[in-house]
């Protein structure tokens, strides 16, 4: 029997889970777990990229100490955000995160270049602030010394991929999160490339999930305790998240809920009409080179922000600390103090680029109710549930700009990842949809992960009968309207 091991980062955690297959049902191990923190650093927010290749490490040795050495192995992690390194493999570049202010206040001017109506029709990628090509502009204009020095540039997955097999190589479902690869030719788009004053000599031929990168190099060898096998799975999160997506026939809205919220549908081909492009829907590419057409919802993002601004959390020196605010507030409790306050009926528009990156999440949220006119929240109760509400409106007419740009009618829900365990929010969403919410398996993005795996090593034999195995291996549970 192999073993699989999928090393799964978000932008909030990360872990490393154990997978293989018995009997026709997949099994899952968790090992390790880690916080994902992030630092200062020039001036900018920016992913902690040394402790992270330490967890990942860390994690490897928890697989030995256990006796559970994994045979094969894939990282993936959240999307956009990139590295830059030389010829000989050091980074030039900061990991800065998506929600840094870098890509502020850019737009006109990325408007002029790269016009979105173009490059929409060309990539099929929805507009974001922080899409990897406006975070490329802006560290042209800060850094130009960084693209010069620069050999390779690798997406987060691709960069610790070439940490543990030193191999170089760009994944083509996260690459296409850049909006510089072409949704019709699947490469990437030689004229953006030019538009946007990027060298061609950075961006290596695309290689999708299922290919096998390598072995461990000498010296992850040395440290890990064991050699492993690295496979190529679908390298951003929220591909490896739809792999796995149960759904019974072709009529599921799925919906990946952890920091954001991807709520969406799988397409056999981009859909880069004017219509979609004002809708800002995204045609991300996937597994098999189908296309994950969807809509980032802001997500329990807002609901994580707020547990940690009431409970006083905060980052020091990559370490999550608490000064005293009188409590500290779990995910449960804030649940319960939303279903206290069901009658507060203040919507805001989740999707709203004010809530990306606050300074505060409940005082965004009530300038938001103020400013529209609508009661502002005045207890955690009524803040809670007016972001309940605007999320499960948010899904709700997502699924409806998704019936009218498909032309297609739905009958179910499918959640995946971490949110999937919030009852309150599922119930909200049946609710608001009017459709049934099958929620489940919790762990959907690491599953998905192993699923690239397993098939490049013929455990399945196709996505459909991968899925089928889920089906069969992980409890769904069902919500009415
Ligand atoms: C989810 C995700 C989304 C992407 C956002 C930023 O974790 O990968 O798909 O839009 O993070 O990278």
């Amino acid at each position: 029997m192999r073993t699989y091991l999928a090393v799964d980062i978000g932008a909030s955690s990360g872990r490393h889970i154990l997978g293989w297959v018995e009997d026709g049902r997949i099994r899952l191990e968790e090992v390790y777990r880690f916080p994902n923190l992030q630092k200062v650093v020039g001036g900018h927010d920016c992913w902690d990229i040394e402790a992270l290749w330490g967890h990942i490490l860390a994690g490897l040795k928890a697989c030995r100490e256990r006796g559970r050495t994994p045979d094969f192995m894939g990282i993936d992690t959240w999307a956009v955000d990139f590295v830059l390194v030389d010829g000989a493999g050091r980074r030039v570049s900061d990991t800065v995160s998506y929600r840094d202010a870098r890509t502020d206040a850019l737009r006109a001017e990325a408007e002029k270049l790269l016009p979105f109506a173009w490059l929409y029709e060309r990539t099929g990628i929805q507009y974001q602030p922080f899409n990897t090509i406006y975070q490329l502009l802006a560290l042209r204009r800060e850094h130009p010394e960084q693209l010069e020095d620069a050999e390779r540039f690798l997406m987060l997955p691709d960069y610790f991929h070439y940490l543990l097999t030193g191999r170089m190589e760009n994944e083509y479902t996260n690459a296409t999160s850049t909006a510089l690869v072409s949704a019709h030719t699947g490469d990437w788009d030689g004229e953006i490339l030019s538009a946007a004053g990027l060298p061609r000599k950075l961006f290596g031929p695309l290689r999708t999930p299922g290919t096998v990168l390598g072995r461990f190099t000498e010296e992850v060898q040395r440290e890990a305790g064991f050699d492993c096998t690295v496979i190529l799975p679908a390298t951003h999160d929220t591909g490896s998240a739809f792999l796995a997506v149960p759904a019974r026939d072709e009529n599921a809205v799925y919906l990946s809920s952890g920091t954001w919220s991807l709520l969406g549908v799988e397409n056999g081909a981009p859909i880069t009409s004017a219509a979609s492009a004002a809708a800002n829907f995204t045609n991300e590419g996937g597994y098999d080179r189908r296309f994950r057409y969807l809509k980032n919802i802001m997500g329990l993002w807002m609901i994580q922000s707020i547990r940690r601004e009431l409970s006083g959390l905060c980052y020091v020196a990559g370490r999550e600390e608490r000064s005293d605010t009188g409590r500290e507030w779990t995910f449960p409790d804030l649940i319960a103090a939303a279903a206290e306050a069901e009658g507060f009926p203040s919507v805001v528009n989740a999707n709203d680029e004010r809530f990306l990156a606050p300074v505060s999440m409940a005082e965004a949220v009530k300038s938001a109710c103020a400013e529209s006119g609508q009661s502002v929240p005045g207890t955690v109760g009524e803040l809670m549930q007016c972001v309940y509400r605007s999320l499960a409106e948010c899904y709700r007419s997502a699924v409806e700009e998704l019936r009218t740009l498909t032309g297609r009618a739905y009958t179910s829900i499918n959640i995946v990842g971490g949110g999937c365990q919030d009852g309150y929010l599922n119930r909200l969403t049946a609710r608001a949809t009017g459709l049934p919410v099958l929620a489940g398996p919790v762990e959907g993005t690491a599953l998905g992960n192993l699923m690239a795996q397993m098939l490049a090593c013929g455990e399945f034999h196709s996505p459909a009968e991968a899925r089928a195995a889920v089906r069969r291996s992980f409890t769904i549970k069902e919500v009415h309207p």
